[in-house]
């Protein structure tokens, strides 16, 4: 559908100008990403260039879209920030809150009923404050941001760390928490440090069994899952150019995976035919006149290394498909060395349910790709071993594939098709295993796989691939199984081999839906009257945060300190918790329960130093705060890396914790912490923190003297009467030191109002 493009217009009219004005103002040839980044200053262009990975930039986005989980917090602090109506087109999608069972309809029935309060929230909310509604069931939000108001050349922010899939068609997409998309939506600049940039040069061309999906966990093997912070990821060469717009969008997606600030592709021929095949043709008639704009310098492609920061380059002849994982997005193998990896790493073999789809996944190029294997498997007379889920992103693209016999391709080899939903992706998954404590193999075309998301069972080791190659997996129901070299003895007794998949970009039909599941808001929705229930368990209207009284934080407990990876869904788990994302209270109940304590290797069990007994985390931190006392959490690398849900940062807030003190943290957590008024800390020294003990009591000084650039002090006290002092970092800008003192963003907001 084609949504505001009478924006589009204008930013289109305006951008050859603002381009033109930023490149004398640099004064060399232009990237896209600085293309798209100056065009969007909320200001006018400044009289010199931004330092990259140094100063922070105020951009004024075009858009802003939330999905219900993280809509609930963001609107819910909205509705504080006295406005009528949102100052940017908005959107609000109803993807994550379904869970996956037994089948699409059923599964929908359910999530409407028991989810009634949350979506009657949200579909009013957006009535009155003219934002588009997406209803359960319209599909993915991402899917729906690429169909619909992804356009080459804009700007957007969004409440889900996946939003950066928007860059398959040439937009700056960021994820952000919901304080951030509330800003904008309230008519105010959004802050965002210059990016670095990397640069990745794409040669050659795709064959056979290699996909999109298989560049980017090459990259993210490469990169890590810290290698992209910071950063803005711009793929150009040959080989992009001949990249699906969908494929292009899916190595965007999971640039979530490495950090990456978001990741982009220019304007081209494929991105043209993308548009005008989801009913945009205008826009592709616009961008192709201003083309040269959508697409970085010729001399920044000539000679990438005087313009990125960092430049990769991949060979698309020579890539393999590539299986992640488990645990981690960045454990890439090129299936050739996969099975060598199972067998010395003891993964196990057998693979117990294959699942394609999701956000990341689910273009028809995907769909028809995957379903000319799973056609092979039944006139081969093989059915699939393992089970087999099959998530469409979208109601376009489940309406339109299901049209044209695809879904019945899986469905013939034993596929389930559930909702167009996150679903098991985000561990809305009742997953129908007869022994949860098993170790076990699944493997997705998802794009995370972090210990216990899919299922919430911490045995389940899941790996990330190409639909095609987990179509292949579950046929096969082997991890150690190779589609491109290995045969399979069918129900004849016969050895069978799979061919290379063959896949059809854009539908020859044309893409068909009935009811695509969209609700336009009402030209005039002030008379609408959002009601909250004060009993309500899965919605609570907010509280300001205190604010900050004006002295050094002393003798602060150590709530945990936490070894090893700690995401966001060990912060604050989603699957079961995903109820309570409009009620902080109850949410709170999830706290940290994920983090591995550092000295019991346990989680959810750390000694409360109040009674010197073990107990839950979040009752822990309870009782500090019932005592009056603050408390402080230490972590490791990459802290808060994944999701951007504020929840991770507001639940400490709420139970009075005072400052996260980590090796690094990942972007969006890290400016959900300032924003929520707390503390987000970094070892000058990683070495340091070895010196935290279990019963340290901890001070914080150097606070009245807050200022950018200037280290804090950490001083412990240990139990044993002796003292460590160190200095500690932090990136506060002087804005953000107000956000610390107010107490919160949307406090100084309500100050200013
Ligand atoms: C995810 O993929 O982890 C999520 C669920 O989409 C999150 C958002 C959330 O936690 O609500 C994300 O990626 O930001
Ligand atoms: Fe939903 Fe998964 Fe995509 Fe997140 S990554 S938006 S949970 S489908």
């Amino acid at each position: 559908m084609l949504f505001d493009i009478e924006l589009i217009r204008k930013v289109y009219s305006e951008l050859p100008a603002k381009v033109a004005a930023a490149r004398k103002l640099v004064n060399r040839h232009l990237t896209l990403s600085e293309k798209i980044l100056y065009s969007h200053l909320w200001d006018e262009l400044p009289s010199k260039p931004f330092g990259r990975g140094v100063e922070y930039v105020n951009f004024g986005p075009d858009r802003v879209a939330m999905q219900d989980a993280t809509a609930q917090m963001a609107l819910l602090q909205f509705m504080t920030a006295g406005r009528s109506r949102t100052a940017v087109p908005s959107t609000v999608h109803c993807d994550h809150l379904i869970q996956a069972s037994v089948g699409a309809h059923a599964d929908l029935d359910v999530a409407l009923s028991q989810n009634k309060e949350v979506y009657d929230f949200l579909e009013s909310v957006s009535a009155k404050y003219g934002i588009g509604f997406w209803k359960p069931g319209a599909g993915i939000i991402h899917q729906v941001i690429l169909e619909n108001y992804a356009f080459p050349g804009g700007m957007m922010i969004g409440t889900d760390s996946h939003t950066v899939n928007a860059g398959g068609l040439g937009m700056i997409a960021i994820g952000v928490g919901g304080a951030d998309a509330m800003d904008v939506m309230a008519g105010m600049a959004w802050e965002l440090k210059m990016p670095k940039l990397i640069g990745v040069k794409l040669t050659g061309r795709l064959s056979g069994w290699t996909s999109a999906k298989d560049i980017i966990l090459k990259v993210a093997g490469i990169l890590t899952v810290k290698g992209g912070t910071g950063c803005i990821v711009e793929y150009f060469g040959e080989g992009a150019d001949s990249l699906s717009a969908t494929g292009k969008g899916t190595i965007c997606n999971m640039g979530a995976e490495i950090g990456a600030t978001t990741s982009i592709f220019g304007y081209d021929a494929k991105m043209s035919d993308y548009l005008k095949s989801t009913g945009r043709p205008e826009i592709a008639k616009l961008a192709d006149e201003i083309i040269g704009d959508l697409r970085a310098d010729d001399n920044v492609y000539q000679s990438p290394t005087k313009y990125f920061d960092q430049v990769i380059e991949i060979d698309l002849n020579t890539l393999e498909p590539y299986v992640n994982g488990p645990f981690t997005p960045d454990a890439a193998y090129p299936i050739s060395e996969f099975v060598k990896q199972v067998k010395e790493k003891d993964y196990p073999q057998k693979l117990e349910v294959g699942l394609i789809g999701s956000c990341t996944n689910s273009s028809y190029e995907d769909l028809t790709r995957a379903a000319s294997v799973a056609r092979q498997a039944t006139t081969k007379n093989l059915k699939a071993k393992a089970e087999f889920v099959i998530t469409p992103g979208s109601e376009l693209i489940r309406y339109t594939t299901e049209r044209d016999g695809l879904l019945a391709d899986f469905e013939k080899i034993g596929g389930l098709v559930m909702a167009n939903a996150c679903g098991p992706c985000i561990g809305q998954w009742k997953r129908h295993t007869d022994d949860p404590e098993r170790r076990n193999s699944i493997i997705t075309s998802f794009n995370r796989n972090f210990a216990k998301r899919n299922d919430g069972n911490p045995n389940t080791h899941s790996f990330v691939a190409s639909p095609e190659i987990v179509t292949a997996y579950a046929i096969s129901g082997d991890l150690c199984f190779n589609p491109l070299t290995d045969y399979l003895v069918n129900e004849t007794g016969e050895k069978v081999k799979l061919n290379e998949p063959e896949g059809i970009e854009l539908p020859v039909a044309g893409f068909e839906v009935k009811d695509a599941g969209f609700l336009a808001p009402p030209a005039d929705g002030s008379a609408i009257n959002i009601v909250v229930k004060p009993d309500s368990e899965r919605l609570q209207l907010l509280e300001p945060f205190g604010a900050w009284t004006g002295t050094d934080f002393t003798g602060l407990p150590l709530l945990i300190k936490a070894k090893g990876k700690c995401t966001t869904d060990h912060i604050s788990m989603a699957g079961p918790w995903l109820r309570f994302r409009g009620h902080l209270d109850n949410i709170s109940d999830n706290m940290l329960i994920g983090a591995v304590n550092f000295f019991t290797e346990k989680t959810n069990l750390i000694k409360n130093q109040i009674t010197g007994q073990y107990a839950a985390v979040p009752a822990t931190a309870r009782a500090y705060k019932a005592a009056g006392l603050g408390s402080i959490v230490v972590g490791d690398e990459n802290y808060g890396e994944g999701s951007s849900r504020e929840h991770a940062a507001m639940e400490p807030r709420h139970l009075g914790v005072k400052a996260i003190l980590v090796k690094s943290f990942a972007r969006i957590h890290e400016t959900n912490l300032k924003k929520q008024g707390m503390l987000a800390l970094t070892f000058s020294n990683k070495a340091d923190y070895n010196l935290i003990r279990e019963d340290d009591k901890i001070d914080i000084t150097g606070l009245t003297s807050f200022t950018p650039g200037k280290p804090l002090v950490i001083v412990l006290h240990h139990s044993d009467g002796t003292q460590d002092q160190f200095p500690v970092n932090h990136s506060y800008n002087e804005m953000q030191i107000e956000w610390f003192k107010a107490g919160g963003a949307l406090n100084l907001l309500r100050m200013s109002l």
